[in-house]
């Protein structure tokens, strides 16, 4: 039977300027999967590429005296470079200015404007040009993009028109049928109420005052609408329409898409104009539209005219590709936003990789030189510490894997880690030194062995996240690939062959000087101070950081009900004042009653008693304390925050913990205090 497909894209990016670490974001976790699937089997296709169309990328050619052509082509270069930096192992890169997607482009737009879907008329309303987004007066917010928030400006011209409310009735039917169809879920409510609920207009597609487009067949003084041509890359890439049997072929065999990755700002595009499209065609749609956080900087969107852009080209010259592979994956929780500190990346490269990992890797190579000539022994009999290793070593590839099914790629990795670090503590516990003094040989070979059993699984599950760093710990281990490096093989303790020798090199991961770094990094930025590198577009579209969703997980992270604290000590939001905080009406909670929530294994429904009145507030802590600790626990409720329900559960306030990520503690009050009481 052949192996089943499994299709992902990236958005097509626009080629107006250099692409930054938000780039590499989506490019990196489209990679993890597609890294992922290969190795569980899976007949994968990952498409990536440019968006070279549209009035922004006219302007900004006019801007540099170039061409457009030679502008983008230039731009194009340095993308194709970074993206092999950075491992990014995509089948097909698709540029918009290809002729196997013009030519297609022209003739899907011919085919809507023969059946009907597509009329001529004129256009009237506003534009937002950063964002190439048409919008009605109504849809404006104070009079600006809704979007961005950058200002709009009135158009008018002939153009020709989708009919896309023809088919927002199927679309809705779609949603409710195809519950996955949009993750998170949040963002569905969104499309609902904001754009299918209060009814669609028909979609303006060409434009007629610029030129730098795929001109409409037969009226060339109309170029067709940049999201219209951008959104087809997706099945143009495959061969759509081409004519060419193969091609056809490969498109029948691929579509359609497992996956589109994107942020949330497209996601409109994708969940609406691109379904009806495929409509339209009578093709099948996607089978879900993943839209991820946004990373802010400390002081909000990241722009050029801050002078705030992260180059990932520079923290890869630092760092290498996979650090900041694991940094990305490993620290912004997917869904949400996340802030990018330098300060933050350091932590994660010194505390998890050089202290956690690379020091796992390199004592026990140190070990095994000393202890036995460099060689893997065999193990002997086990006892109870070696059989709970491998149980949890199993339970962690699970878990990793219902991770990624749910794009939740720090919780991954942070499973794998409970691995590295529970096999540090492994070595601390046993110390092999002693037993290799006590001339113990048959425990030391069977505590060395299940050590390099663990490092090795830690191997295996790393390939899709990590791509160099596991053939790196194999180089030094003596390990070929091969059936012992297999995904599968991981949930198998002891499939290390034993004999091989070692060859220990330098720590695949060095500590670094986190002041050394941090000046150096600041020299090589533009960001002065305080206000590192954030990431966004050349033109200032003025989108506000969503602070809520940074701290506490607001509707855009359901599964998050509580206060996390992602970040260092450092301040990395704008100060606010005091009037600012007296907002926040934090009380004194005592919980009386906690229980989990079926099928939601962090969340955990608790009943506070908040001085007289009984609230309900659901919590994203259940893999940190069970129902029975919480109950008398004194807790410090955020008591004015709007309710959410999760998971079908109402939610009314949000209960404060700190956490690194893998521990939580809850913010707690002493005994005592009366619940209900102000906390201020
Ligand atoms: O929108 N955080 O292209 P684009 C996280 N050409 N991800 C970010 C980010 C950030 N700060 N900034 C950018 C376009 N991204 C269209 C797409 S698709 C048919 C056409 C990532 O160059 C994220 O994936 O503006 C976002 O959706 C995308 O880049 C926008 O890229």
């Amino acid at each position: 039977m052949d192996n089943q497909t499994f299709y992902i894209t990236t958005p097509i990016y626009y080629p107006n300027d250099k692409l930054h670490i938000g780039h590499a974001y989506s490019t990196t976790v489209a990679d993890t999967l597609a890294r992922y699937k290969r190795l569980r089997g899976y007949d994968v296709r990952y498409l990536t590429g440019t968006d070279e169309h549209g009035q922004k990328l006219q302007q900004r050619a006019e801007a540099a005296g170039k061409a457009p052509q030679a502008f983008v082509d230039d731009i194009v270069v340095w993308i194709q470079a970074l993206w092999q930096r950075l491992d990014i192992s995509y089948d097909d890169f698709i540029r918009t200015t290809e002729d196997r997607h013009k030519t297609v482009v022209q003739a899907i737009f011919a085919k809507l404007l023969e059946q009907g879907d597509i009329y001529l008329g004129e256009y009237e309303g506003w534009y937002c040009t950063p964002c190439e987004s048409f919008w009605t007066e109504r849809q404006l917010k104070d009079g600006r993009c809704s979007d961005c928030g950058g200002p709009v400006g009135l158009v008018r011209e002939p153009a020709y028109f989708f009919r896309v409310s023809r088919y927002a009735d199927r679309l809705i039917e779609y949603y409710e049928t195809h519950p996955d169809f949009i993750v998170p879920a949040s963002r569905k409510h969104e499309m609902l109420n904001n754009f299918l609920l209060p009814g669609l207009e028909d979609l303006c597609v060409s434009r007629t005052t610029f030129s730098w487009g795929i001109p409409v067949p037969g009226h060339p003084e109309h170029v067709i609408y940049v999201w219209l041509d951008a959104l087809t890359n997706y099945i143009t890439a495959l061969g759509y329409m081409s004519g060419d049997p193969d091609l056809e072929a490969r498109f029948a065999h691929y579509w359609p898409a497992d996956v589109h990755v994107m942020a949330k700002e497209i996601v409109r595009f994708h969940a609406i104009y691109w379904p009806i499209i495929l409509m339209a065609l009578d093709l099948p749609l996607p089978k879900q539209i993943v839209g991820h956080g946004w990373l802010l900087m400390k002081d909000g969107k990241m722009s050029k005219s801050k002078g705030n852009v992260i180059d990932p080209n520079l923290l890869v010259d630092r760092y290498g590709s996979d650090a900041l592979r694991y940094f990305l994956l490993r620290e912004i929780p997917f869904g949400q936003d996340g802030v990018f500190t330098l300060e933050a990346l350091m932590e994660r490269l010194n505390f998890d990789l050089a202290n956690d990992l690379g020091n796992l890797v390199h004592r026990s190579l140190a070990m095994l030189e000393r202890f036995c000539g460099g060689v893997i022994p065999s193990s002997a009999a086990i006892t109870q510490l070696e059989s709970d290793y491998a149980t949890l070593i199993g339970e962690t590839v699970s878990q990793v894997e219902d991770a990624l099914d749910r794009f939740e790629f720090g919780p991954a990795l942070s499973a794998i880690w409970t691995v590295v670090r529970r096999a540090n503590r492994y070595i601390d516990e046993t110390a092999p030194w002693a037993l290799h003094k006590a001339g113990d040989r048959d425990r030391l070979n069977t505590v060395l062995y299940t050590v390099f059993e663990a490092i090795r699984s830690v191997s295996v599950l790393l390939q899709p996240f990590m791509p160099n760093t596991s053939p790196s710990i194999w180089s030094q281990m003596g390990l070929s690939p091969g059936e012992s490096t297999s995904w599968e093989s991981a949930k198998h303790f002891g499939m290390l062959p034993s004999g091989l020798r070692t060859k220990k090199g330098e720590p695949i991961f060095p500590r670094l000087d986190v002041a050394a770094e941090l000046a150096a990094l600041d020299e090589l930025t533009d960001s002065k101070g305080a206000q590192p590198a954030h990431v966004t577009r050349e033109t200032e579209p003025g989108k506000s950081p969503d602070a809520a969703s940074v701290q506490s997980g607001s509707a855009d992270a359901p599964s998050t009900n509580v206060s996390v604290a992602q970040e260092p000590a450092t301040p990395q939001l704008e100060q606010i004042d005091i009037a600012d905080f007296g907002r926040v009406d934090l009380r004194a909670a005592r919980v009386v009653a906690a229980e989990r929530i079926p099928k939601a294994d962090k969340l955990l429904k608790l009943q506070l008693d908040v001085g007289g009145e009984l609230r309900q507030v659901v919590s994203g802590i259940a893999q940190h304390y069970t129902p029975q600790e919480l109950l008398g626990r004194q807790v410090i409720l955020v008591a004015n925050l709007k309710p959410v329900t999760l998971r079908g559960v109402e939610s009314h306030g949000m209960i404060l913990a700190a956490s690194d990520g893998d521990r939580l503690t809850l913010a707690t009050l002493a005994d005592g205090i009366a619940p209900g009481m102000k906390v201020k």
